[in-house]
């Protein structure tokens, strides 16, 4: 749990440091833990891996037309046409070198593969901790796809954790945006910083880091608005945000996490590819993987940007936000029974 910030949040990482650990959850922990995820990936385990072993059942070589099928599949499940050409090109490789025949080696190395994105997006993004002040986040993306939820569920996480954390209600655009943040906050019992609705948000964002300063907060987690009256207009007021923010707290935001809804499978890339752009993404938070098809979008996202996900939204409860651990993902769309099982 709170993979990448436990440590310098427990105050034992030396600081500027890389953070890393991972505090282990017990086994049954980890059990259930594990089921409830493999459980909420259930349509996306279905589409992609239960449709890849009908299509392999019964069969004994490995040829074009099952690499045909294989094709429709992946194409299917939302891994994108790009990354699915290299799948397959990576995958005829991988035959003709270890001369495979057996279909069920094809799915191991299927699976490799699909690791091997989710890992090398990973790599190099470690989030580095400002050696003093509060840890700033800063969540965007567009509207409705679940940011107010998140920053919810993730003020939750920091609050187990018994860390001092602050909300602040930058979308002053949309109405009743300042009053859910606030029932998040009531909620968990974390304070939220918030102004009139229109008011401006950076200097909503400016009062609040100024309010933040002689309070100790830890972590100070920032909701801003998914939809202005151009899209224009949002793209230039997150960059205004952004400036105002690294002159009043020099490097931050420490995180620039863009949500994505998992369900709309490849409109998320454009989203995320815009949002680069103009501000800069430095993490990503993929939500309602649960009830959802499409979780093949994890694997094109990852290819596609090296954008690290750090979280992945599977309900919408409070404790339905989990760290992304591309190992624990991948075992849970291909794995037969629990954590341990290929
Ligand atoms: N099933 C499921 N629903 C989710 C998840 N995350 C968010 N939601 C739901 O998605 C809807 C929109 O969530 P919000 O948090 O309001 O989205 P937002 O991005 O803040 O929206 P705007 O403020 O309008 O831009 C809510 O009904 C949430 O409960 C998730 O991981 N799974
Ligand atoms: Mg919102």
């Amino acid at each position: 749990m709170l993979r990448w910030f436990k440590k310098k949040l427990a105050g034992d990482t030396p600081a500027e440091a890389p953070v890393t650990a991972v505090a282990a959850p017990t086994e049954s922990e980890s059990g259930s833990f594990f089921q409830r995820l493999r459980e909420r990936l259930s349509k996306s385990r279905e589409a992609l891996v239960s449709r890849v072993d009908s299509l392999f059942l019964g069969r004994k070589v490995i040829d074009e037309e099952l690499l045909d099928e294989l094709e429709e599949i992946l194409i299917t499940a939302d891994l994108g046409a790009a990354t699915v050409q290299e799948l397959l090109e990576r995958t005829r490789e991988r035959i003709k070198r270890d001369q495979l025949r057996d279909p069920q080696a094809l799915k191991a190395v299927l699976k490799q593969l699909i690791q091997g994105y989710l890992i090398q997006a990973e790599q190099g993004a470690e989030l580095v901790m400002p050696a003093s002040g509060p840890f700033v986040i800063m969540v965007l993306g567009v509207n409705g796809v679940g940011k107010t939820t998140t920053i919810g569920k993730l003020a939750y996480k920091f609050r187990q954790a018994g860390r001092k954390v602050l909300l602040v209600a930058a979308d002053t655009f949309r109405a009743a945006a300042i009053e859910q943040l606030q029932v998040w906050g009531e909620r968990i019992g974390v304070e939220v910083v918030a102004q009139q609705q229109g008011a401006d948000p950076s200097s909503v964002i400016y009062d609040a880091l100024d309010y933040a300063r002689p309070r100790d907060f830890e972590v100070i987690i920032i909701d801003t608005a998914g939809r202005l009256h151009t899209k224009v207009n949002l793209m230039e007021e997150l960059k205004k945000i952004k400036r105002v923010m690294a002159k009043q707290l020099p490097g931050s935001p420490h995180e620039t996490m863009l949500v994505l809804d998992a369900t709309t499978g490849q409109n998320g890339i454009s989203q995320a590819r815009q949002f680069n752009e103009a501000v800069e993404i430095t993490g990503l938070t993929l939500t309602k993987l649960d009830g959802t098809a499409k979780g093949g979008i994890v694997v094109n996202i990852c290819r596609e940007f090296r954008i690290p996900i750090r979280f992945i939204g599977i309900g919408e409860q409070m404790e339905d936000l989990r760290d992304f651990d591309p190992a624990q993902f991948v075992e849970a769309l291909f794995g037969k029974n629990n954590g341990g099982e290929a």
